[in-house]
């Protein structure tokens, strides 16, 4: 298949999403440009708006965008759809204020990708991974709030595993493993 673009700011994102797909032989690459993010529920339905307004510029396929966010059960699923605007603002301290006396602090961060092939057609992945937010922030490898986030499971934060590591048990990485798994099923597809 042509090269895969992937349409982030985030080049945490991106390398991760790159590693996975190096390994089965797919090439990626970058691109910075800025989409609408419509206020809505759901990662699925924020996804989808920008897919629509990426389609109405003319972008051309195959690429790939991904919306995230981590969803506190305690705090009734905040950040969630609003994670990049909470990580810009209160940032890790503000959530661990947040839930400074609470000791229930199950999370999960969701990912959902989007995916335009060459003809145009559009297809959504989805992942997720449940864990719990730590008392304080471990570990300065991943992006964003990896440092407070311990998948189920693991006495680490994401923060303190390599990307390999992560992607095996993330979110993202689930997401991605179902996008190739799609694209791959494309390329036999293709194979007379
Ligand atoms: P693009 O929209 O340009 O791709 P973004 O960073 O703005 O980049 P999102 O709108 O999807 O991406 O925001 C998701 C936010 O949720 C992200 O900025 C992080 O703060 C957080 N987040 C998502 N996935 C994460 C992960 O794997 N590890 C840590 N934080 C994550």
């Amino acid at each position: 298949m042509h090269k895969l673009t992937f349409i982030t700011s985030n080049r945490g994102k991106f390398e991760e999403l790159r590693a996975r797909l190096d390994q089965v032989g797919i090439d990626s690459a970058q691109k910075q440009l800025r989409y609408p993010e419509v206020q809505a529920n759901s990662l699925l339905e924020v996804t989808e708006a920008a897919m629509g307004w990426l389609a109405a510029q003319d972008q051309k396929g195959p690429y790939v965008i991904e919306d995230s966010g981590l969803f506190i059960d305690d705090l009734r699923g905040f950040p969630g759809v609003f994670s990049a605007h909470a990580f810009a603002t209160i940032g890790i301290a503000g959530i661990l204020a947040l839930l400074e006396d609470r000791t229930r602090r199950d999370a999960r961060f969701e990912s959902c990708i989007g995916y335009c092939d060459k003809e145009g057609n559009v297809s959504f992945f989805v992942g997720a991974c449940h864990g719990t937010i730590a008392l304080a922030p471990k570990g300065d490898q991943g992006f964003g709030f990896d440092p407070v986030f311990k998948p189920e499971g693991s006495d680490r934060t994401f923060g303190q595993m390599d990307c390999k590591e992560k992607t095996s048990q993330s979110h993202r990485g689930m997401a991605v493993d179902r996008l190739v798994n799609h694209l791959l099923g494309d390329r036999h597809a293709d194979t007379p």
